[in-house]
């Protein structure tokens, strides 16, 4: 499904976040130490190899709501932007910390003139944070950001679940 705001292509659809090769800048849901994990950041750090652990060692630890941006390695983008998001009930005020986490990476898209970017549910996997009430929050910043964008011509939110999916749709369908 998508839908054009304010001259940037919205899309949601169901995928895997490392392999996107449309998009030049795919999104990481991170822990702090920047290194691969599970989810998200298993199937990112995996498919880029080694060289993307390399590159983000001297960057870490990042705190909750923070971003930072690295090369790709062997994924199909030219950048990672990988965000810590917080712990649902432990890193607090969480909807202001996931806020940070899109708007930070869609400042840093913007500082590299990138023109395209996807973004995984950060934090509603390992970090527990309630799907609905984070949808919400990051459709929220993304429409508060986007007007300040010149580059950006796409954003992608790719689902994991077909549940998921339903949700990111409902609420692109209200904006
Ligand atoms: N593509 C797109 N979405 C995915 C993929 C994928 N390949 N795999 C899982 N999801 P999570 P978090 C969905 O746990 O909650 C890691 O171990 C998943 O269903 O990846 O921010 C890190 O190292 C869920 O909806 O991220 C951290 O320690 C969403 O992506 C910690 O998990 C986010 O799930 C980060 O936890």
């Amino acid at each position: 499904m998508k839908k054009t705001i304010q001259n940037v292509e919205i899309e949601v659809s169901k995928g895997d976040i490392a392999n996107q090769p449309e998009i030049e800048a795919v999104v990481n849901a991170a822990n702090a130490q920047l290194t691969t994990g599970g989810g998200v950041a298993g199937a990112i750090h995996s498919a880029a190899g080694p060289g993307l652990y390399e590159e983000c060692k001297p960057l870490a630890p990042i705190s909750p709501g923070e971003a930072v941006i690295t090369g790709s390695h062997k994924l199909p983008n030219k950048y990672v932007i990988h965000c810590l998001g917080p712990v649902y009930g432990r890193d607090n005020p969480a909807d202001k910390l996931l806020g940070n986490c899109y708007k930070n990476a869609l400042k840093y898209s913007e500082d590299k003139q990138v023109k395209s970017v996807a973004f995984p549910a950060i934090s509603t996997g390992v970090f527990g944070y309630p799907i609905k009430e984070a949808t919400r929050i990051s459709f929220n910043t993304i429409l508060a950001e986007i007007p300040k964008l010149k580059h950006l011509q796409k954003l992608k939110f790719v689902l994991f679940s077909e549940a998921d999916l339903k949700i990111y749709e409902a609420m692109l369908d209200e904006v």
